[in-house]
């Protein structure tokens, strides 16, 4: 694979630094510059929408069209969530605006007997590997049924204890090498993930034991409201992968074909017996963290504009364009479709949201604890004067 360089990708961060760097932080970045190692970039699709001819993937027509209704479903159950959420008809969601190409091109080379492990901002992807939207949104409102996957499909419930999914994706991924079945396993995190030691062990295990598993790791720059270089002394992140033995690419996020291209080649490595890859996926939330956040308060709105002119979705739509794959009136239609899917969703859940308020106590103790029952029986007895059932 040849790879590209990525220029401007995260060129704007440095300079939002809360505070000037001081001298020993300058001798430390120019320490750093010399003493590590470079790690690869790809690029396929600029932010232009121009394609690098020798790295397309050259895939026909339909799949072309598939991937972008599937980032386009994204966005649109994203918008979505926040809307129903604002109107009190969701519990809460962790959007995911503008990583739509990250998220598509990570599980876009999986099959059916391979396996998924997210972090909680992951619809995307778990929508393209068979989740029923209205099984998400029973997810995020709170409802049991949300948290268990689709019969059939091999993936674990998301985490947002953040990192704690790496360790059993890794157990998973070795359990394949143990019964020799050749089934891979991707797991994503964020950048702030990378401080959390379980996923440093998650890498180690894997390299080691050389387990069938791609980690992506998705740079989206803020960890809530820490920004990336305030708790990662590496740039790029993908060098940390390097530093346990694991082989390491950085790739541009919102470009979908090149995460596609460089998740396939990791997937086909593990496959092989080639074990783990880590992936860096630059990119970036442009919404807010979750449904609790105000990013205002932290980052300034010429950061995010930046990253609105590399938006994922708009980049797929000039290159189909440009390769007459479809014109502007079947990229409208494709969004329409996407809307009235995203609502007959709507529609389901809402059918199926019916909350039991007796249960609120129930599933967490096989023997509740006294002090516990005694709420329990008041609550049940308010609930029995208010007529509640
Ligand atoms: C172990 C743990 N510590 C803290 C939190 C609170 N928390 C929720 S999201 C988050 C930031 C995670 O950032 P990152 O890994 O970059 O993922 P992103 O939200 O950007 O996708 C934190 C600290 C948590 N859920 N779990
Ligand atoms: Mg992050």
């Amino acid at each position: 694979m040849t790879h590209r360089t990525m220029d401007s990708v995260r060129s704007s961060k440095g300079k939002n630094r809360r505070t000037p760097r001081s001298a020993d932080e300058d001798a430390n970045a120019a320490r750093r510059t010399i003493a590590t190692p470079g790690v690869e970039d790809l690029r396929i699709l600029a932010a232009d929408g121009s394609v690098d001819r020798d790295l397309d993937p050259h895939l026909d027509d339909d799949e072309l069209l598939r991937i972008h209704r599937a980032m386009v479903l994204t966005r649109v159950f994203d918008q979505r969530m926040l809307t129903m959420q604002r109107q009190g008809q969701m519990g809460t969601f962790a959007p995911g605006a503008g990583q739509e190409a990250t998220q598509i091109g990570q599980v876009y080379p999986l099959t059916e007997r391979d396996w998924f492990s997210p972090s909680y901002r992951s619809f995307g992807a778990q929508i393209w590997r068979g989740w029923e939207m209205e099984r998400l949104m029973l997810l995020w409102d709170g409802f049991f049924e949300g948290f268990a996957p689709p019969p059939g499909v091999r993936d674990l419930p998301f985490s947002i204890v953040i990192g704690s999914h790496v360790l059993p994706a890794v157990g998973v991924a070795m359990g394949m090498q143990y019964r020799e079945e050749d089934s891979v396993m991707v797991t994503n995190f964020g950048d702030g993930a990378l401080s959390q030691g379980v996923v440093a062990e998650g890498l180690n295990f894997a390299a080691v034991n050389q387990a069938p598993i791609v980690f992506v790791c998705e740079n989206n720059g803020w960890a809530i409201s820490t920004r990336v270089e305030q708790q990662c002394h590496v740039d790029p992140l993908a060098l940390r992968g390097v530093g346990f033995g694991v082989p390491s690419i950085r790739v541009d996020g919102n470009d979908v074909l090149a995460m596609i291209v460089a998740t396939r080649e990791a997937i086909e490595r593990a496959r092989h017996g080639g074990g783990p890859t880590f992936i860096e996926a630059v990119t970036y939330r442009m919404g807010v963290h979750t449904t609790a956040d105000d990013p205002k308060v932290y980052r300034t709105d010429d950061e995010v504009e930046a990253w609105e002119d590399r938006c994922p979705l708009r980049r797929f739509g000039i290159y189909l364009l440009g390769r007459n794959v479809t014109d502007q009136a079947g990229l409208e239609r494709i969004q329409q479709e996407c809307e009235a899917e995203v609502l007959a969703a709507r529609d389901r859940f809402r059918s199926r949201a019916h909350a039991k308020p007796r249960e609120a106590f129930d599933f967490v103790f096989a023997d509740m604890p006294d002090e516990l029952a005694r709420q329990r029986q008041a609550y049940l007895e308010k609930l029995d004067r208010k007529g509640v059932e």
